[in-house]
């Protein structure tokens, strides 16, 4: 037993010997590195949320001395959440929903917006509606009522509008999304009340409005009554005359597009401020594998903060199925369902659940003693000063994993390991011990060559991506 751990023991300080052979050899090439490749630490905001605006020219608001409702929402994310929102806007002149469609199956800018976006605002329709109006008008919409264009339009509409959604859900990474759709306002109402023609075009566009609200469950969005605001309850009255319509007769006024922004921030966030402070939180690595039906895609985010696991999860397919996330660890019960009053069926280290089409999940269990996983105990990293929330500085930027002095992703000879190896000596009872403190990653009041090994053991990428 004697000679074994005296082996033991020696191999150990061999181990040391090479380390420090090594650190002396490179310690004289690399000082003048060090000196250049001074990393500063930042403590900013975790992330940054994207708002992508989706739409058609009401979206992209070309005029001059116009402000779009997009910029004006934007706004009011930023003042209602406290949150800046970094916006995308998307909308394209005349962009009918057969084209959105397209662009969002075939457009890279579109498909990676899409990919990422936590905020999402829609307006399509007014484009679908415009051509047949004109085609009712003229008498050659076809048909023995002379409706038969309007009625094509309205099925196509439907089933873009489905696919346009389908299209969002499945391409987005993020299981909650700020999903908003305004209703279409009836433009140049006042002609076709003159002309007579108001009742059968209002029947029309009050099928693809209906739908817009139909829906909303279904694809898990708000709706912006966008329609009432500009036609009042009885869908009759003229925007033109509140003040809302450009002279070009079709586009808002800056009065018009304050009016649609109201209607957007009316429907509330899906963000609530409890879900708020969790998502702003950084993404871990999963501790976990997700099964399910093989032709449903289920989503998931995992994020901890204040002593809870919080996993976001979102079937982003339209088929029912069951799934089920394996842990590498024993998942605490009871799991409560967030905004659901319910607990997940949760036993040793499996959760399973039931997703209907497009549900999401957000389940919430207690942490461990670590709870990013990164192998140093939230009660180090709290006397460290590195984030017990996250395992990767490049990813929340903050100073998150301890053998990563320098927080730039990566622990390194130069970057790490060598600050350390050279604070080797000081301890607490020192003056300028606040300036060592972060290189005692082993948490006894000094620094000392264990210190060094820590951060050896962890040479390389570390617990970053
Ligand atoms: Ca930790
Ligand atoms: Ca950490
Ligand atoms: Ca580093």
């Amino acid at each position: 037993m004697k000679a074994k751990k005296y082996k033991k023991s020696s191999q150990h300080s061999n181990k040391i010997k090479i380390i420090l052979v090594l650190l002396a050899i490179i310690a004289g090439s690399l000082i003048f590195f060090l000196k250049s490749k001074f990393v500063d630490v930042t403590h900013a905001n975790t992330q940054n949320l994207s708002y992508v605006a989706l739409g058609d020219s009401i979206t992209l608001a070309p005029q001059p001395g116009i402000t779009g409702f997009v910029y004006l929402y934007q706004g009011f994310i930023n003042s209602d959440l406290g949150l800046t929102v970094n916006l995308t806007n998307l909308g394209i002149n005349s962009l009918s929903s057969t084209q959105l469609l397209d662009k969002l199956k075939t457009d890279n800018n579109f498909i990676q917006n899409a990919t990422n976006a936590n905020f999402v605002s829609l307006i399509i329709g007014a484009n679908d509606f415009w051509t047949p109006r004109l085609s009712y008008l003229s008498n050659n919409c076809g048909g023995a009522d002379n409706q038969d264009c309007l009625r094509t339009m309205v099925t196509t509409y439907k089933s873009n509008f489905d696919q346009i959604m389908l299209q969002i859900r499945a391409l987005n990474v993020n299981p909650v999304i700020n999903l908003r759709v305004g209703d279409i306002y009836y433009y140049l109402i006042a002609d076709d009340i003159k002309s007579g023609a108001v009742t059968v075009l209002n029947s029309y566009l009050g099928q693809m409005n209906d739908y817009i609200h139909q829906k909303a469950s279904v694809y898990n969005y708000s709706v912006a009554n966008v329609h009432t605001a500009f036609n009042g309850q009885s869908g009759l009255e003229d925007p033109e005359a509140k003040g809302y319509i450009f002279t070009d007769k079709i586009h808002p006024t800056n009065a018009g597009h304050q009016v649609i922004a109201n209607e957007f921030r009316n429907t509330g966030y899906s963000y609530t401020q409890e879900l708020l402070p969790i998502l702003l939180s950084p993404t871990l690595k999963t501790p976990y594998s997700v099964s399910s039906n093989p032709s449903a895609t289920i989503r998931t985010t995992l994020k901890a903060s204040n002593g809870y696991y919080y996993l976001l999860t979102a079937n982003s397919s339209n088929i029912q199925t069951t799934a089920t996330f394996t842990f590498t660890f024993k998942v605490p019960t009871p799991v409560d369902k967030m905004f659901e009053g319910t607990q997940a069926t949760a036993s040793g280290v499996i959760i399973t659940d039931s997703f209907a089409p497009l549900a999401v999940h957000i389940y919430k269990f207690p942490t461990g003693a670590d709870a990013d996983l990164d192998t140093f105990p939230d009660s180090l990293e709290t006397y460290l000063g590195t984030n017990p929330n996250s395992s990767c500085s490049t990813v929340s930027h903050t100073d998150a994993f301890p053998p990563d002095v320098n927080a730039d992703g990566a622990v390194t000879i130069p970057g790490d390991i060598l600050p350390i190896a050279r604070a080797v000596g000081k301890n607490s009872s020192q003056s300028d011990w606040a300036t060592y403190k972060r290189y005692d990653l082993d948490g006894n009041g000094a620094i000392t060559l264990q210190d060094v090994l820590i951060a050896s053991k962890f040479f390389g990428p570390g617990f970053c991506p």
